[in-house]
């Protein structure tokens, strides 16, 4: 493959990668080159530095492309959303308006239930066709690695159906996708006076069989009152981990139930939401390493002021991730850029520590650590090149995509705000 020399951009931002996910106030600390340049070969970053030395890589194969007046990103990893799935929520629009809780529209059968419905109806191919849009959309705003949960199936059949779906379109798509299973994120409707029957069927069959096809790396739950109590998540988490799944919990979302003290207790890898998360809670996980993955566009969604206490954690030294939480019912977004700025908005992140929170911490998030996450030699040339002047720039002037052009394993997918990978 042709060398490809990026120049001239007016700056480079990136975290850099020192073996661990970033804690509490490193994640204010990035690299910041002025003047940078860019070199790519074979897919992965060979080089980068002060535009003064990029001569130096010049050979008779490359390719110079000159990027004044742009900054250069990380490509973003967005490692928490509900990607594949069937139908669309907005009949459910008026209700919350009218003050209908989340919950009390899914314990009506409608919510995740009516996605699930939606789910089970439609083809593997039909499910690949519709997340293929959002996977656009989302290249499109700079977003270049992606987590995927399932969870809309509720069965074996339609969970694995959820989850090779995922799988084609990460070999389809520029944007590599990592699966987590998630069958415990709702009781399916035929165990609907039967809890008990769904989690040992979840332990019993879809666990197992989840792990022979080599579908999921994670496993999820939704560890939320009057759904997965945390006894009920204790069990199917430590039965997952027994099976050599790496575990997450959607944790403290609404109700504060001791949903963070769980992920640290089963060594998590992340727990998700907390935004009732209890200060205990909050000191546990920075003591056992359990990113917390932070959803703010979810919070926006559901018409709440309750936004996850980001500068607690920062303070007890836990590493923060941000992700959008795309899916049909509390975050139909899939706008990495608007979460940001929620980040800065409401969590009152800095600008640096968003920036760690969307790259390298997202990326050790699904155990992509080693590939993408930060701009350094050796890893994936995943380059999301803004048309701004600074960082702040970007977060400031909320509500429009300031990419320019996308790069995923050195390829440009994006060019001038168009997708054009084949
Ligand atoms: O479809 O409502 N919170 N699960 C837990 C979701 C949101 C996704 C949904
Ligand atoms: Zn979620």
């Amino acid at each position: 493959m042709k060398r490809k020399i990026l120049t001239h951009f007016d700056r480079l931002y990136t975290p850099q990668d020192r073996g661990e996910s970033i804690k509490g106030t490193k994640m204010n600390e990035l690299l910041v080159i002025e003047d940078a340049f860019i070199v790519i070969e074979d897919g992965k970053i060979i080089a980068l530095g002060k535009n003064e030395d990029y001569q130096l890589w010049i050979n008779e194969s490359s390719m110079v492309i000159d990027y004044s007046g742009t900054i250069a990103l990380p490509g973003f990893v967005d490692s928490h959303t509900h990607l594949v799935f069937g139908g669309s929520r907005e009949n459910e629009f008026g209700k919350k308006l009218n003050g209908v809780s989340y919950l009390d529209i899914l314990a009506a059968g409608g919510g995740i239930l009516s996605t699930v419905r939606a789910t089970r109806l439609a083809s593997e191919d039909e499910l690949v066709m519709k997340a293929k849009k959002a996977l656009d959309d989302m290249l499109l705003l700079g977003t270049t690695t992606v987590e995927a949960k399932s969870g809309y199936g509720l069965d074996l059949e339609n969970e694995i159906k959820q989850l090779q779906a995922a799988k084609m379109l990460s070999q389809i798509h520029p944007i590599d996708i990592v699966t987590t299973f998630m069958g415990a994120h709702a009781i399916a409707p035929e165990y609907k006076e039967n809890k008990q029957g769904y989690i040992d069927l979840i332990i019993n069959e879809m666990l197992p069989q989840i792990k022979e096809l080599g579908l999921a790396e994670f496993c999820d739950i939704f560890c939320e009152h009057g759904i997965f109590e945390v006894e009920d998540s204790y069990k199917i988490l430590e039965a997952a981990k027994k099976l050599g799944f790496k575990v997450k919990v959607h944790a403290d979302e609404i109700v504060s139930l001791g949903g963070a003290e769980l992920s640290a207790k089963v060594g998590a890898i992340s727990a998700e939401h907390l935004m009732a998360a209890s200060d205990e809670g909050i000191k546990m996980m920075g003591e056992k390493s359990v990113i917390a993955n932070l959803l703010p566009a979810t919070t926006f969604s559901l018409m709440k002021n309750t936004y996850a206490p980001a500068r607690k954690m920062i303070e007890h030294n836990v590493a923060v991730a941000l992700s959008s939480d795309y899916n049909p019912g509390s975050c139909p977004s899939s706008n990495l850029q608007f979460v940001m700025q929620l980040g800065c908005l409401y969590l009152r992140m800095t600008p640096y520590e968003v920036l760690t929170a969307t790259t390298l911490n997202g990326a050790y998030a699904i155990g992509r650590n080693k590939s993408v996450g930060s701009l350094e030699v050796g890893k994936s040339a995943d380059i999301a090149i803004m048309d701004a002047p600074s960082l702040d720039y970007i977060y400031y002037h909320f509500g429009k995509n300031h990419i320019k052009d996308v790069y995923k394993n050195g390829e440009l997918v994006v060019s001038s705000k168009q997708v054009v990978y084949k």
